[in-house]
């Protein structure tokens, strides 16, 4: 008798436990992800490291880095610079599709950002790190066309503190530009600004930012801003888009 009365007693114990179980269980599923490039990711979000998660984006069916903290967070990374081991001169190809990898440095791709950016409105952040001081240069609308249109740039007006000094440098200058890369001349100089400057842009005769040139180089073909007065040289870059708010211009 007082076997089957441990048993039963040990029986309702795994009973509640199970059942306690099942709570946390679903609990887990149904609780909301929170919001981290934009409502409606989110669903399969992996942490990579502080700041930043990886989720997938439904409308160009890629896995996509978003930056989570500047500004508020909600920022799709277009370009990353922080390793140097990703050589950032390539062909058409290479910058059309995308290269390097989420996880370290990286080009989204021409194809997917204009996908992006053709369905939505979006501003662009860009980030900077000069002689260890965070710079940055906001722009309040971002869009690129087609590749009939050779992924000719949109760009709208500067904010920021990383300096465009005298209008139109800086970014700017590259505002209505169609992208160019080292078999595909489409910049508005006799010769060609990716092989002149050693990278892939929106080149124009030839630019005043080069964020992939070449990595820790201090000349033009380098990693490099120009403000108007200063050329400056950035350790570290990051190009980010955000969806601007239908009620707001921000
Ligand atoms: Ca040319």
């Amino acid at each position: 008798m007082e076997y089957f009365r441990s048993w039963f007693i040990l029986d309702v114990e795994c009973n509640v436990y199970l059942q306690f179980a099942f709570v946390i269980y679903f609990l887990c599923i149904f609780t909301p992800q929170p919001v981290v490039c934009e409502r409606g990711m989110g669903d399969d979000v992996t942490k990579t490291f502080p700041r930043y998660v990886i989720t997938t984006d439904k409308s160009i069916q890629r896995q996509v880095l978003c930056e989570t903290q500047k500004d508020g967070g909600g920022w799709i990374v277009i370009q990353r610079r922080a390793a140097g081991d990703v050589d950032f001169y390539r062909d058409w190809t290479a910058y059309r599709d995308g290269f390097g990898s989420l996880t370290g440095d990286f080009w989204l791709g021409n194809e997917a950002i204009h996908t992006l950016t053709d369905a939505h409105p979006y501003k662009l952040r860009i980030d900077v790190r000069i002689d260890g001081q965070e710079l940055f240069a906001e722009y309040s609308s971002f869009r690129i066309e087609n590749e009939s249109d050779k992924y000719r740039l949109r760009l709208g007006s500067y904010s920021g503190t990383i300096g465009e000094s005298s209008v139109g440098r800086g970014h700017s200058y590259s505002n209505d530009q169609r992208f160019s890369t080292f078999d595909r001349d489409n910049d508005r100089h006799a010769s060609n600004c990716a092989i002149l400057s050693h990278g892939g842009s929106w080149y124009n005769e030839c630019h005043n930012s080069n964020l992939n040139g070449i990595w820790l180089d201090k000349s033009t073909k380098g990693v490099c801003w120009y403000d108007g007065k200063n050329w400056v040289y950035p350790d570290y870059t990051e190009m980010k888009l955000r969806k601007l708010r239908p009620s707001t211009s921000s």
